[in-house]
């Protein structure tokens, strides 16, 4: 084989590799649609967290996190219904359109999110933000807003903790690299009410919580 035809093998076998992680995330989250009984996957193809991700990554993800879990009521009264025993959650911090100190899911703006009780969680955040300070990540405890500028961590309750994610870089958006980080933890015993909130100083302040309540 000359060289060239090494060169269209390899990229033949990247876009196929690409296409099939792609698919398999599509189905994952298309699964997380029915019925929210079950969630899809972990997108495996993703490096660890602390490493950045591309655009297209950052999109897969995003298309996750409005497909895994129902969206329940409506007006002001919308909240994300997760169900099954395993359970995953990408939260986006500041979607690009979303006001800044937010966090999205399915599009909406700190919503609330229910899960049962005992399930076993995988929270993951993907930072579309950037610039200096727009660094996020995310506790959920029993503290109540409203909150301080700094709130003192661990916070009462704590059963989750993501650690602040680096912001992306100020390229253009499909040019920048992204960062997330993901958690796993177990859903409390018994129903509850918890709050999710970012742990960056004055971002819980400015609105960047929402209501994570533990179902029967
Ligand atoms: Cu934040």
């Amino acid at each position: 084989m000359n060289r060239m035809c090494k060169r269209i093998l390899a990229t033949v076998t990247a876009l196929a590799l690409i296409g099939g992680l792609a698919s398999g995330l599509v189905l994952a989250a298309g699964m997380g649609n029915m019925g929210g009984m079950k969630m899809g996957p972990m997108p495996m193809h993703l490096p660890k967290p602390g490493k950045p991700i591309s655009y297209a990554a950052a999109k897969l993800l995003i298309k996750y996190s409005n497909s895994a879990g129902m969206l329940m009521g409506h007006g002001k009264h919308k909240s994300v219904m997760f169900m099954g025993h395993h359970i995953h959650i990408v939260m986006v911090a500041v979607e690009p359109g979303s006001p800044d100190q937010t966090f999205e899911i399915h599009k909406l703006v700190d919503p609330e999110m229910t899960v049962p009780a005992g399930a076993a969680i995988t929270l993951t955040v993907l930072n579309m933000d950037y610039g200096p300070g727009t660094i996020h990540g995310v506790l959920i405890g029993k503290a109540k807003p409203p909150y301080k500028t700094i709130v003192p961590v661990p916070v009462p309750g704590q059963i989750a903790e993501i650690p602040l994610t680096m912001p992306r870089t100020a390229k253009s958006i499909k040019k920048s690299n992204y960062y997330f980080g993901t958690t796993t933890f177990k859903a409390p015993g018994t129903p509850g009410t918890y709050y999710y909130l970012c742990q960056m100083p004055g971002h819980a302040k400015a609105g960047m919580y929402g209501e994570f309540v533990v179902t029967p």
